[in-house]
């Protein structure tokens, strides 16, 4: 067993769905694939059983898929700090609980587990120490990325063998499930997961208009009131779907992490956003096209060309150009109004983009698990 066997990883939920999604993922991963024993302190139940429906939202201490799952609120329990402890995204820790580190001898490993990003700042920044403020304990932070000397990002153990083996029937059992017919073979299957402020209405219109079927698949959300308004269709709910022109809409409900990975699977490009869903589609191996957390000042549009920079190596020119087109368009750092034309030409490239993907899905793999990688850092810090 490790020295390092109790870990408690603290998730605040800001909005939306991501920092949740990423916490449960590490946590359920460390527990399967570490052999640790993790308790997750969650502010928001409700977003935890949006991604896992087993989680049961009015149930303060649970324990699911292994996982010491514990509502955080007002009022810390006295508990004894883990030896590894996870601040989420600058969640910041209970006051009482810091007291506590403090006190514990060896003082616990705390970690600040940052955003994803592919500024080249990141290595250097990766692992460093960070003597607290206030308090006579030290943080690590861990930034996970996209090249070595980064933290890398989630992939499970049987990730690529799931994906491997989900094959046409299992993609026919996943439209069924969803209340849906199979697509047909001629179409393209686009999933769409966006913030509200994308401009999808450009891209229906060009679907609409489009000469080739497409069959677009919009997980329940803030975006579907775009897709219903661009539809006048305000009555159409979950599991059903309207057709206009060549284009097919279909509203899914929002399916729990795994089935999402396998609607990503299922489909030949993906729409994603945030952070947790951009890396899932990541290891689709399919064309994505990204929708970014808009920040203050737009240091978004910053983390979106870094992440091009490294995306689009190895990416024959016409391509490069075409994937850069889009994602810009979608994001707003050019004129939105030409995102129709932007995806016909992306299209054209569908190909090579496909193949590049899988070629990129190989990069980032050999970059090793984050959870492992997590493992080996905090044993490194302890040795
Ligand atoms: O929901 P997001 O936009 O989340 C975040 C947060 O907004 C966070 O504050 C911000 O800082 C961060 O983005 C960058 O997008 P994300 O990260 O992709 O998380 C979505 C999660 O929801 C992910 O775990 C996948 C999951 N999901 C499902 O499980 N089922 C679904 O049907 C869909 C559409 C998503």
């Amino acid at each position: 067993m490790s020295q390092l066997h109790t870990w408690d990883i603290f998730c605040r939920v800001v909005d939306n769905f991501g920092d949740m999604g990423v916490c449960w993922r590490l946590a359920r991963q460390l527990v399967a694939e570490q052999g640790r024993a993790v308790r997750l302190w969650v502010d928001d139940l409700a977003t935890l059983h949006a991604l896992h429906p087993e989680a049961n939202p009015g149930s303060a201490v649970q324990s699911i898929s292994g996982v010491e799952v514990r509502r955080w609120s007002n009022g810390f329990p006295a508990v004894r700090p883990a030896q590894v402890v996870i601040e989420a995204f600058g969640c910041g820790l209970p006051e009482e609980y810091v007291s506590g580190m403090v006190d514990c001898k060896p003082q616990p490993l705390w970690i600040m587990l940052e955003y994803l990003s592919a500024e080249p700042w990141v290595p250097q920044h990766h692992g460093l120490p960070s003597p607290h403020p206030r308090w006579p304990i030290t943080r690590h932070f861990f930034f996970p990325g996209f090249v070595p000397g980064t933290g890398s990002v989630l992939r499970e153990a049987d990730l690529a063998v799931r994906r491997e083996a989900f094959g046409k029937n299992e993609r026919g059992r996943l439209w069924n499930s969803l209340g849906f017919e199979s697509p047909a073979g001629d179409s393209t299957v686009v999933s769409m997961f966006a913030y509200e402020h994308a401009p999808l209405k450009g891209l229906l219109a060009s679907w609409e208009q489009g000469n080739e079927p497409t069959v677009l698949a919009v997980p329940q959300g803030k975006i579907v009131v775009q897709v219903l308004d661009y539809l006048g269709a305000e009555g159409l709910g979950v599991g059903s779907g309207c057709r206009r022109g060549s284009l097919e809409v279909r509203i899914l409900p929002f399916v729990e992490q795994p089935r999402y990975d396998e609607l990503l699977w299922a489909c030949d490009c993906n729409f994603v956003r945030g952070e947790d869903s951009f890396v899932r589609a990541q290891w689709a191996g399919r064309p994505l096209v990204w929708h970014i957390y808009p920040q203050r000042e737009r240091a978004h549009w910053r983390k979106l060309d870094a992440f091009l920079e490294l995306y689009c190596w190895g990416l024959p020119g016409a391509a490069a150009a075409a994937l850069r087109s889009i994602w810009q368009s979608w994001n707003g750092v050019v004129e939105p109004t030409a995102i129709g034309g932007a995806w016909r030409a992306f299209w054209t490239h569908r190909a090579t983009l496909d193949a590049h993907g899988h070629a990129w899905t190989a990069r980032l793999a050999a970059l090793g698990d984050m959870a492992g990688g997590l493992a080996q850092f905090c044993h490194d810090r302890v040795k």
